[in-house]
């Protein structure tokens, strides 16, 4: 993409009205805009990076088993009346009536939905288990909307629900899930930790949130250090195998959120040199709740032996348009934002540092061709602003590599690479510095 053609609205000056840094930074690369309180545009660097996130969810997903669907925004008011739901939600839940005078929503969540689906198209136990997943709009009328799209009214949210025969059957559905959340995470080069964590309106006696630590986090959270640099599960991991060994190593360490904490045990618990007491950003919530909704609904299947039973679910959250904003606090610097490459929304940018000089532009869109030829996704600066201008807004938008070219290099043949992680910079042959850039995102790609 030549940035003269691209719509990248950039602010020099921090919006006020944004208290933490993602914030700020969502607003001033222009990823972002408030349309109303708590509900966001996406402009085009924005939607690139929440379109990678989302498909590295999507991958995760689907290698735990999980299918895909794709459930509507308005759901039906009559639904939530079977679950008993729709007095208990309160004012969060925004509602709207038809023009024919019937109630609706916009779904902050979708067990209804989903449970009304499998309970109209599964009857035998055979078909079990499955895992129903989406990735949609969300509306959640929060007193508070705050911290940009970390606390939106409308946030984008990938939801799975897990439908077992057995309460064995569904642990085992919980535990496909914290390991793909495990990778989710890393994959974006995050580290997460499982932590237990209260059930609130989904409800349930099992549950964990997946926690990033970070300063601006809204929640306090308590664990042992180890967990911070866990070991994640490879690519290659047995969904169908057995996976507790995985979850007991994550799970047999302290770490839980405020609302579950428990000092005595933490402190009985942890050596001293090793309790973490941080603040969090929630980006995952997975919850086992047994037939909550399954049983006042009518979700049965027949059992082998012609008996019908109530199946087993568990819910299972991402934050996806949170995670834009999670992955920011966790990866910038005073220049601006630091993406891994997995989710960056151009993995190069290519500066230009003297458009309109023959020689210079010939050599950039050389460059230009070949790193698109080579898959990298590529945003080329061409514009004829000034260098120090050129510099700012490549750090500010946080492209992995620049790699720059000026008339001087162009004489001797060079061009040179930075890499805005490390600050390093370095002057290469052409040649060298193409495949460098080349073979350092490539490199990038799969985190793990
Ligand atoms: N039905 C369950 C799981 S599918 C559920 O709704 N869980 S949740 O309430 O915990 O939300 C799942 C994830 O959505 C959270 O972990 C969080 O990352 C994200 N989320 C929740 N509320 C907001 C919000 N107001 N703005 C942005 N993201 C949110």
């Amino acid at each position: 993409m030549r940035l003269s053609r691209y719509f990248l609205p950039v602010l020099r000056d921090t919006p006020k009205e944004a208290e933490i840094v993602s914030h700020q930074l969502m607003l001033r690369s222009g990823m972002v805009k408030q349309s109303a309180a708590g509900i966001y545009s996406w402009l085009p660097l924005g939607l690139r990076v929440l379109t990678k996130i989302a498909e590295i969810v999507r991958q995760e997903q689907n290698r735990a088993g999980a299918i895909e669907i794709l459930m509507p925004t308005m759901q039906s008011a009559d639904l939530w009346r079977e679950s008993g739901r729709y007095e208990a939600y309160g004012k969060e839940m925004l509602r709207i009536v038809d023009r024919q005078e019937r109630d609706l929503l916009f779904g902050p969540t979708a067990e209804e939905v989903v449970t009304a689906i499998f309970r109209d198209s599964v009857r035998s136990y055979r078909d079990l288990p499955k895992n129903l997943y989406n990735i949609q709009w969300k509306f959640r009328d929060e007193i508070r909307p705050r911290f940009g799209v970390m606390r939106g009214r409308e946030f984008l949210m990938k939801d799975a629900y897990s439908f077992d025969l057995t309460a064995d059957g569904a642990r085992k559905a919980y535990q496909r899930m914290f390991v793909a959340y495990l990778r989710t995470f890393a994959r974006m080069g995050l580290k997460s930790i499982p932590m237990k964590a209260d059930t609130g309106p989904i409800g349930g006696d099992l549950s964990h949130e997946f926690i990033i630590l970070a300063e601006t986090g809204e929640s306090q959270v308590f664990c042992h250090k180890d967990l911070i640099e866990g070991a994640i599960p490879a690519a290659d991991t047995d969904f169908d195998g057995d996976l507790s060994p995985i979850i007991e190593a994550w799970t047999s360490k302290y770490a839980a959120t405020e609302d579950m904490h428990d000092a005595a045990t933490f402190e009985a618990n942890v050596p001293a040199d090793s309790r973490v007491s941080a603040r969090g950003i929630e980006v995952g919530h997975i919850f086992y709740f047994g037939t909550k909704y399954s049983e006042p609904m009518g979700a049965r299947v027949q059992g082998p032996d012609g008996q019908m039973i109530t199946v087993q679910m568990g819910s299972y959250g991402v934050g996806v348009s949170r995670l834009a904003g999670a992955i920011i606090e966790a990866s910038h610097d005073a220049g601006g934002i630091i993406w891994p490459v997995p989710v960056a929304p151009f993995e190069v940018g290519l500066i230009n540092l003297k458009a309109g000089d023959a020689d210079t532009d010939r050599a950039a869109t050389d460059l230009y061709v070949k790193l698109q030829a080579a898959g990298i996704d590529v945003l080329y600066d061409d514009t004829d602003e000034r260098a120090g201008g050129k510099f700012a807004t490549m750090d500010l938008i946080g492209l992995p590599y620049q790699l720059i070219v000026g008339p001087k290099g162009v004489k001797s043949g060079e061009a040179e690479v930075k890499a805005r992680r490390t600050g390093a910079r370095a002057s290469m042959p052409m040649d060298a510095a193409l495949a460098h850039v080349i073979d350092s995102v490539v490199s990038q790609r799969v985190l793990v």
